[in-house]
């Protein structure tokens, strides 16, 4: 008995034993298996907000890129040469225009040291019959005549030239554009329309040169600028566009443009002849002939040509 509760008692502190070292390693296993899920977890939530802040980025952050301008396509026109002739490389053409079968020339003058002139050529010989230059302080620009009278733009000076069609100067007087620049000049046989460098090209009333109304060249409603020389062709306004190597066919009802030119090649071998000519600029139409001839500043020649 003795024994027995002897064993008894021995077997007693024997199990208390074993069941506080179980328990405490279960305490342990769980307090080791508690923080082993709670770094689990936290690598989970980091991994999350960094896939959520990437995704932010990538869909809608400042480095998206915007949607592209839908594609246009201006009908394009070819510029055919008929015949070439001499220009004087002198001249920095501004305006370019037939009136009554001689050709009319503005040129200007960058260097302002009294180089801008206004020409008449004769188109038999390709040479000048007559000529003005302007004082120095003067770029001359775009040129139109109307019923005999001359009419030529300076380009940063806001003054307006009028001449008779002996060259006799017969006012000066000041004008403003949008840009507060003269580049092109036309006219519709009515109004006289200038150019300013922007896309807007203005109508002003001939002799008083009041500002009426403007119209902005576009392309299918995206703005277009840098208009320079223009011409009145047959209800239509064609113009250099500066430092580009296109004509513009230009609907004058709405400024949109209805078709254009690349000229490049003409502008390539004029760059062979001379290699620091500078950009296509003129565009000169003879009603009576249904001649268009074209040049550039400071281009070796003038090009006869058909728009088809
Ligand atoms: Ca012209």
């Amino acid at each position: 008995m003795t024994l027995k509760t002897n064993n008894a008692k021995l077997k007693t502190p024997l199990n208390k034993a074993e069941f506080v070292r179980t328990r405490k390693f279960q305490s342990l296993f769980l307090r080791e298996l508690s923080k082993q899920m709670k770094k689990i977890i936290t690598y989970i939530v980091v991994i999350l907000l960094i896939l959520a802040f990437a995704a932010y980025f990538i869909f809608s952050g400042p480095g998206t890129t915007p949607p592209s301008p839908p594609i246009t396509t201006i009908p394009a026109f070819y510029t055919n040469i008929i015949a070439t002739h001499p220009h004087d490389t002198s001249s920095f053409t501004e305006g370019y225009l037939i009136y009554n079968g001689k050709l009319y020339e503005s040129s200007g003058d960058p260097d302002y040291v009294g180089k801008s002139r206004l020409l008449k050529i004769d188109l038999n010989t390709w040479t000048a019959e007559k000529q003005i230059g302007l004082d120095k302080k003067y770029f001359g620009e775009g040129i139109a005549i109307l019923h005999d009278t001359i009419y030529q733009m300076t380009y940063k000076e806001h003054t307006l030239f009028m001449y008779d069609m002996n060259f006799k100067k017969l006012k000066e007087q000041s004008f403003d554009t949008d840009t507060h620049e003269g580049w092109g000049m036309t006219t519709d046989g009515t109004n006289l329309i200038v150019s300013d460098g922007s896309s807007s090209l203005q109508y002003f009333a001939p002799s008083t040169f009041t500002f009426l109304r403007k119209i902005m060249v576009n392309e299918q409603g995206m703005p277009v600028g840098n208009v320079n020389e223009l011409e009145y062709i047959d209800g239509y306004i064609y113009a250099n566009q500066w430092n580009e190597p296109y004509i513009l066919k230009i609907d004058p009802s709405t400024g949109a443009v209805v078709a254009k030119s690349d000229i490049n090649s003409i502008w390539e071998q004029e760059r062979r002849n001379k290699p620091n000519v500078d950009v296509p600029n003129g565009i000169a139409y003879d009603p009576n002939t249904k001649k268009i001839y074209i040049t550039g500043k400071y281009w070796s020649q003038d090009y006869e040509v058909k728009f088809q």
